[in-house]
Order: structure tokens, then sequence, then C-alpha cells
């Protein structure tokens, strides 16, 4: 009954998909199609594992070519690891699961030209045939409306300093108490407020769960001095997780954070004193809101003479493996 109903789910995706060949620039025949790829599709209807990947990390989170060359590596590695990787973008308008590489290409090119996508984005791009990258939030409904429920990242957004006072909270937390998909990250990046991040997520009723330590990791460094709520050793426990907040319907997300590799870990000292530095010109320049987080990484990056994307690749890279085995130990307990 498993497999009826992804098939059927699959099917009113199937449907709409079809429509979206007919018609020109001036009807509405775009609205509500989704493109799956045929490989996720195939993978999809046959119970196999899936990772979802997102794409604003592709057109914002990282130059050209870097974000090209990750992006390609991080699918390979999906593969290897025995999973259907599923990017994730919208383009020309049509949300898309699973990019060819000449879409992944096209997307990196376009860079920060595209749109940054979050859940409030969808709507207009979708509406004014625009393409971009998705965040974490609007990645994680499209995976959703397609069933695939495993999600690789490098990091997501959350509670930006002073974030109490101007209301900065990244979507993406709200997203994860809305949508039971789990997203696999190395933690929480210190260009934001770790320990509110954490309640944030807390009041969202969200799992987040450590892997290997019982500290939260901060993206570039393996502890952030706060302790995670829970912690899992393996792909195993975590597909358990993972299985029995879809038996009790909980509809909520999950949060897995893995640590970055120690050899790729930047000094703590180099990257806060960046990091310190990014944040003060963000504010003199006014640089706020969705804008935010893609000038902080690219000056952090900068600053530190590229070391921190260097980490940044690894890390996902790091992310990307352990995505894939917990999605092949779910297809495995689902089956
Ligand atoms: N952190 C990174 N790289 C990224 C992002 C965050 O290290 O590319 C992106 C992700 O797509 C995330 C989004 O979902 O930024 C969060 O943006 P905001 O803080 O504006 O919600
Ligand atoms: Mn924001």
């Amino acid at each position: 009954s498993n497999a009826l109903s992804r098939l059927a789910n699959l099917h009113r995706h199937f449907h709409i998909t079809k429509s979206s060949t007919k018609g020109g620039a001036n009807d509405n025949a775009n609205v509500g199609t989704i493109k799956i790829s045929q490989d996720v599709t195939t993978a999809l209807a046959n119970g196999k594992a899936v990772v979802a990947l997102e794409s604003t990390i592709i057109s914002h989170g990282m130059p050209y070519p870097q974000n090209l060359e990750t992006a390609k590596e991080v699918e390979a590695i999906v593969r290897e690891k025995g999973a259907v990787p599923a990017t994730i973008a919208i383009l020309e308008g049509i949300p898309c699961i699973g990019l060819s590489t000449e879409e992944l290409e096209r997307l990196a090119k376009l860079g920060t030209n595209a749109r940054k996508i979050s859940r409030r984005d969808i709507a207009h791009v979708v509406a004014t045939r625009s393409s971009g990258g998705t965040t974490v939030s609007a990645t994680m409904i499209f995976a959703s409306m397609v069933g695939i429920s495993i999600f690789v990242t490098g990091g997501i957004g959350g509670v930006h300093k002073h974030g109490e006072s101007t209301l900065d909270i990244s979507s993406d937390l709200t997203e994860l108490g809305r949508t039971p998909i789990t997203v696999v990250s190395a933690g929480v990046k210190s260009i934001l407020d770790i320990p509110r991040t954490l309640e944030y997520l807390e009041t969202q009723g969200v799992s987040v769960v450590s892997y290997q330590t019982d500290d939260f990791p901060a993206f570039f460094s393996e502890k952030s001095g706060c302790k995670a709520p829970c912690q899992l050793d393996s792909p195993e426990d975590c597909a358990r997780l993972i299985d029995v907040n879809r038996k009790l319907d909980l509809k909520s997300g999950i949060l897995i954070a893995i640590p970055i590799p120690k050899e790729h870990s930047v000094s703590g000292n180099i990257i806060e004193s960046a990091i310190q530095t990014a944040l003060r010109e963000a504010s003199d320049k006014g640089i706020t809101g969705s804008a935010e987080t893609p000038y902080l990484l690219s000056r952090v990056n900068e600053l530190t003479g590229g070391a921190s994307l260097e980490s940044n690749i690894a890390l996902v890279k790091n992310n990307a493996a352990l995505g894939a085995q917990i999605a092949v130990c779910l297809a495995q307990i689902q089956d």
C-alpha cells in the first residue's frame, strides 16, 4: 500500500506535468506544474532512496565555478552511496525536481542574478515565470509535495544576530516546524545567533539531533558550545527516528546536524574575526533581510582567503554521504 500511495502521489504530478507542454507564454498552462526528472520519478515509484538538494547554495551560496563543481560532486556522492539525487530549483516558472547538467549549469551561471526563493517567494516566481535557487524552506516544500523525505544541505538559516529586535528569523525554521522533511546539515553558522536558533527550533517543535556528538555543530567548527537536545550515532538510528516521526504523523520536521570533518574545520579565531568584520560591514552598508546571508558568506570567503569556501565544500560533501546512507536505510525500513 506504501507503493500504491506513492504511485498515486506521482500520478497527480504526472498529470499536471503533461499539461505544461502546451500553451504559449501568455496563458496559465504553467501554473500548478511540477517537473520531475525521469530518474527521480522511477526511484520514487519504486520506493528507492532519494535525496533532495537545495539550489540557493548554488545560486547565492558559492561563487562560479565552484558552485557548479560542488553541485555535480554532491550528486555523484549521493549516487555512490546508493541514492538518487534530486536537486530542486524553479526554472522559468516551473518547479523542477531533479536537474539536468545543463540546468545546473544555467543556475550556477545566473548566480545572484537568480532569485533567492523562500516560501514567501514561490508564488511570485512561478507567476512571473522567473528562475531561481530554492532555499531550505522552499526546497522542503517541493520535496514534501513529491514524497521525498530526506534533504541534504550545508547550513540552514536561523535567528540572525539581534533577531530578537529585527525579527530576522529564517523561514527555514518555521518550515521545519510545519513540513515533515528531514534536513541534514552541519548545524548553524556563527554568523547567526545559535542559542536563539535552538530555542526557536524547540518552539517550532523540530526534532534536533546531533550526529555522533552531544554538542550542536556550528558549521565551520565542530562545536557551538550549545548542547544538542538529542544524539544519534548511526544512519540506521536516524532512519528509525524519521520512520517514527512519520508513523506518528507529527507533521513537523527533523534537523540532523553533523559536525564538519576535523581536518576541514577552520580555526575558530580566523573564522570568528572574519565573521565579526563581515557583520560590521553588513550593518554599516545597511545590508539586511534575504541579502544578508549571501553577503556574509562571500565576505567571509574573501576575508579568509578562500579557506571558508573550501571548508564549506568539504562539509556539504560529508553531509551528502550521510544523508544518502540514511535515505538508503529508510527505504529498507519502509519497503
Ligand atoms: N547557509 C549557507 N549557505 C547557504 C545558505 C545558508 O552556508 O547557501 C542559504 C540556504 O539556502 C538557506 C538560506 O536556506 O541561505 C537562508 O537564508 P535566510 O537567512 O535569508 O533565510
Ligand atoms: Mn531573513
